[in-house]
């Protein structure tokens, strides 16, 4: 037993909009809830510690899910939650609470972290939380950054996580996704990416049988959707596992895999053992082919994959294909028109599209868009790789870019592209899912809102000079957005915490806390 037994509370943001209560959100956010908080919460409770978890998909009431009594918060956080996260980490220090912050934002963004948070775990294991909850302490003004030398080499299984994963599947009405993981880390090193330089580890494969025999005890026909950030690297070790624990193929998989893992003997295994949704990432024409297992670019490889891609919807009902937009490989009409080809030569998959981001520290490419002074101090709620690009295009200037990408936009969604998209489709519920992600925020929210970002670059003498760099003042577009985002928790986001410094990711020294820009757009507290 702990020599004092404390009162957590752990909170997992899957949305940062107070409150969020859109049909989509209803409907998917409890299936986004990360892993991590669930295994924080059960590795509190090893050691002794009551807990209380809140997966908070938009629909609760975030000033009063957790108690007002509880000694320390942990904070589970995307950077685009960054601001949210902040803004409670303010509320419970209020309240006397200690605060602790892990996830991506954590990993990405350490040195701002520091600033709002008592605590910011980067790679977290057991003996990690242990030591924060026997310090458990205010760190202020700057957080003390903690992180275990590499990604932990097991996490608690399914069955102990269960009693944190049951309440947030009962708050999805429909559809209810399992969050599962066998690895961390990936092989490969595409430049943006936050484990390109990460090595990969499996868990357990026993424990992975384990945890499928365990799920098949909860429901009899359960969706898995895969949290490694590459599945299948191991193929046949992840097979042997699941038709070890699921001989009769009854649980239904999601996984985000690369196309070099997905040949057509690995794609009939896939398709014997029920899985109904790959996302492949394709990312650039001209770059990043050793993930699609191709040396060919330009046309040659939009054949290729698209030939790919069209021998995996035979075998897997549903096909995302993910893009990253903005790279510097890329440069004039080439890189989109050879998307749109794409899209006509491949009908059924749906693209995902993600404006290039430079996430903090994470990935070292990022140091040389710092060194190059291309980095954008947007507002962190806004880095959701679709509101803002962060980053000033190599080869494009912004009028151009937003220009190529709401036509590219606007293809992929046009009703002769989801009239294709349906048609292309063998089944009911990918038609259905294609559809209406088509006419909902990924497809018409999309068109409209780059489109509107487009004529503000013409109409709103702020946006431009933010973004080709003139200013660090945040337009006031962005900071009303976001204001209005936060809903009631804005009041308690901290002065400073609208601004960051981009350039403090990879800066000598991490004592001193990076120069604040002053505030000019900065609202009054609400009433
Ligand atoms: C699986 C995944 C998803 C899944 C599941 C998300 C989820 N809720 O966990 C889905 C598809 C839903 C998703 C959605 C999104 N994702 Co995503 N996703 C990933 C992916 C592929 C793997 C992340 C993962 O689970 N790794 C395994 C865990 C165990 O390892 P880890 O993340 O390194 O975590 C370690 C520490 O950070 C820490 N930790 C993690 N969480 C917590 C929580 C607490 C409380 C503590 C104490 C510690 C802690 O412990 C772990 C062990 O050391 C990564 C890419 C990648 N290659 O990593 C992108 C990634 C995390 N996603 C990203 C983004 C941008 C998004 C979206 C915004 C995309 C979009 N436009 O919708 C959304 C945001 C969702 C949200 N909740 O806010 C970015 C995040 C960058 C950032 N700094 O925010 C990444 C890094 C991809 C990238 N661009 O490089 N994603
Ligand atoms: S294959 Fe995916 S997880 Fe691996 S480095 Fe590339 S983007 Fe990251």
């Amino acid at each position: 037993m702990p020599t004092r037994r404390l009162r957590i509370g752990i909170i997992d943001l899957v949305t940062n909009k107070v409150p969020n209560k859109t049909i989509y959100g209803r409907v998917m956010s409890p299936n986004l809830a990360s892993i991590m908080p669930q295994v924080v919460a059960v590795w509190c409770e090893r050691q002794g510690h009551d807990v209380r978890f809140v997966c908070y998909t938009g629909f609760e009431n975030l000033l009063e899910e957790l108690p007002s009594d509880v000694d320390v918060v942990f904070i589970g956080a995307f950077t685009q939650s960054a601001q949210l996260a902040y803004a409670l980490s303010a509320l419970f220090r209020e309240r006397g609470a200690v605060t602790v912050i892990g996830g991506p934002h954590a990993r990405c963004y350490p040195q701002d972290a520091r600033r709002y948070f008592d605590y910011v775990l980067g790679f977290t294991d057991q003996a990690v939380i242990a030591e924060v909850l026997e310090e458990c302490a205010p760190q202020r003004p700057l957080g003390r950054e903690i992180s275990a030398r590499q990604q932990p080499s097991e996490l608690p299984g399914l069955q102990e996580r269960w009693k944190f994963v049951a309440p947030t599947l009962a708050k999805a009405p429909t559809i209810k996704i399992v969050p599962m993981i066998g690895s961390l880390g990936c092989p490969y090193t595409c430049s943006f990416c936050i484990d390109s330089t990460v090595d990969y580890q499996p868990l357990g494969f026993t424990q992975l049988r384990d945890d499928l025999k365990f799920l098949l005890t909860k429901f009899s026909r359960p969706i898995v959707g895969w949290h490694d950030p590459n599945f299948g690297v191991r193929f046949d070790d992840y097979m042997e596992a699941i038709e070890a624990a699921d001989p009769r193929a009854r649980i239904r998989h999601i996984a985000e895999s690369s196309l070099s893992l997905l040949s057509e003997p690995h794609l009939k295994r896939l398709q014997k053992n029920s899985f109904q949704a790959i996302l492949p990432g394709i990312e650039s024409w001209y770059d990043m082919g050793n993930k699609s297992k191709t040396r060919r670019t330009g046309m040659d490889k939009v054949q290729q994959v698209s030939e790919h891609v069209n021998l995996i919807m035979r075998y897997v009902p549903y096909v995302q294909t993910n893009f990253v937009l903005g790279l510097d490989s890329d440069q004039g009409p080439e890189p989109f028109e050879l998307t749109k080809r794409f899209i006509d030569l491949t009908p059924g998959a749906f693209p995902a599209y993600s404006l290039l981001s430079a996430f903090g520290r994470a990935a070292p490419i990022n140091l040389e868009y710092q060194k190059a002074g291309r980095l954008i101090p947007f507002p962190f709620h806004l880095l959701n790789n679709n509101q803002a690009m962060n980053i000033r295009p190599k080869n494009y200037g912004w009028r151009e870019f937003y220009d190529r990408i709401s036509d590219l936009t606007a293809y992929s969604f046009s009703w002769r592209a989801i009239g294709r998209r349906l048609a292309a489709n063998r089944t009911l519920v990918p038609k259905w899912m294609n559809v209406v992600r088509g006419i909902s925020s990924e497809g018409f929210g999309r068109i409209r809102y780059h489109t509107a970002m487009r004529q503000r670059l013409d109409d709103d003498r702020e946006v431009l000079p933010f973004m080709e760099g003139d200013t660090q003042t945040v337009p006031g577009f962005y900071t009303s957005l976001i204001r209005r985002e936060l809903g009631p928790l804005f009041e308690y986001l901290p002065q400073g915490g609208l601004y960051h410094d981009p350039n403090a990711a990879f800066a000598t020294s991490l004592q001193a806390p990076a120069p604040l820009t002053p505030l000019r757009h900065q609202p009054a507290p609400l009433a």
